[in-house]
């Protein structure tokens, strides 16, 4: 059976584990830093196996080892700001955290692909890159799937038409300066261009990027789980299974897009042993600008971090 190791068993970390347990498709380890934690939701959730049909093996652990033989890791550890601190502090608690998990699943899983989820998550992309040493090939963030997910419910539900049959393509970093892709987007093979006019795909658009602070601002305390963990569950299949996916995820560019030595959302065909191939769409020329614009700040954040990687 195939193994998924999970760092950080919060809300993002302990969904995509349930997800990957009900699909029934590999065994999933939860590691956290929290004594008795990832332990205790890992028996819960064996304890809905019986209910839903799946009898994979679930653990949880505080050890960092416990991620050895995962053939996929997906890294959600991380700290959520405290009052008092800054954005700067933060950021370096986190790429502390993500730097010492990164090295753990050197030691321990050398052959494993590598999803991150940490905000931000372009630049924690690039820091498990730089610390594992692994290929580019083997550390993809995941933004693009659900940034994309959210496109793709938001038009689903403008139109009133079925969720499944829409597909969506977002590219560019995680954030405000995400760039959905109408003319990329469609609904059975039916361009959402032909389906609403310029002002509803705008706003829809404007949505998306603001599909993660607008479920905070609900929320009132934390950010959203149910589609970020899916998400990275949908990664991890496709990676175990060889699905071959064609997928936005984060990687590091190449000369792709005319972006060199940069995190990105791009599309990528995700299957056995990560990233197997960029695609490279043929974009406008204000959709390339957009995305130059959105890579450019992720390399401003790569910069900011690379003091503390040492
Ligand atoms: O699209 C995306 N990439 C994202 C990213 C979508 C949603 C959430 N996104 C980010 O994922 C979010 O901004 C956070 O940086 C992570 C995790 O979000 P989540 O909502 O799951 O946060 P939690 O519930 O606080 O969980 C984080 C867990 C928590 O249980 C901590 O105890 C644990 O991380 N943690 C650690 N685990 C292992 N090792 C160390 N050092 C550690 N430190 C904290």
């Amino acid at each position: 059976m195939a193994k998924v190791a999970v760092f950080g068993a919060g809300n993002v970390g302990a969904t995509c584990a349930h997800v990957l347990a009900q699909r029934d498709i590999c065994d999933v380890t939860m590691i956290d830093v929290v004594e008795g934690m990832p332990q205790g939701k890992a028996l819960d959730m064996r304890q809905s196996g019986p209910l839903q049909d799946f009898g994979v093996e679930i653990a949880g652990s505080n050890d960092y080892a416990a991620c050895a033989g995962a053939d996929a890791v997906v890294v959600t550890a991380g700290l959520a700001r405290k009052p008092g601190m800054d954005r700067m502090e933060l950021l370096q608690k986190n790429v502390s955290i993500v730097a010492g998990v990164a090295k753990a699943i050197r030691e321990n899983a050398p052959k494993s692909v590598i999803v991150m989820v940490t905000n931000p998550l372009d630049v924690m992309t690039y820091v498990a890159m730089k610390v594992s040493g692994f290929p580019r090939e083997r550390v993809v963030g995941m933004a693009g799937v659900l940034d994309s997910a959210r496109f793709r419910a938001f038009i689903a539900m403008e139109l009133g038409l079925s969720i499944v049959d829409v597909s969506a393509m977002v590219l560019g970093g995680h954030g405000d300066s995400m760039v959905p892709l109408p003319r990329y987007s469609t609904v059975n093979g039916v361009p959402i261009t032909e389906l609403m006019d310029a002002a509803t795909i705008t706003r829809i658009s404007d949505r998306t990027r603001k599909g993660g602070a607008e479920i905070v601002n609900l929320l009132k305390t934390g950010s959203a789980y149910y589609a970020p963990g899916t998400s990275a569950a949908q990664m991890c299949e496709a990676i175990l299974k060889n699905r071959r996916h064609l997928l936005p995820c984060s990687v590091q560019l190449k000369g792709e897009y005319g972006l060199s030595d940069v995190f990105c959302g791009v599309p990528v065909v995700l299957g056995t042993g990560g990233m197997q191939k960029i695609v490279q769409l043929k974009l406008s020329e204000s959709e390339q600008a957009e995305l130059v614009k959105s890579a450019e700040g992720v390399r401003k954040g790569q910069d900011e971090v690379k003091p503390f990687l040492g």
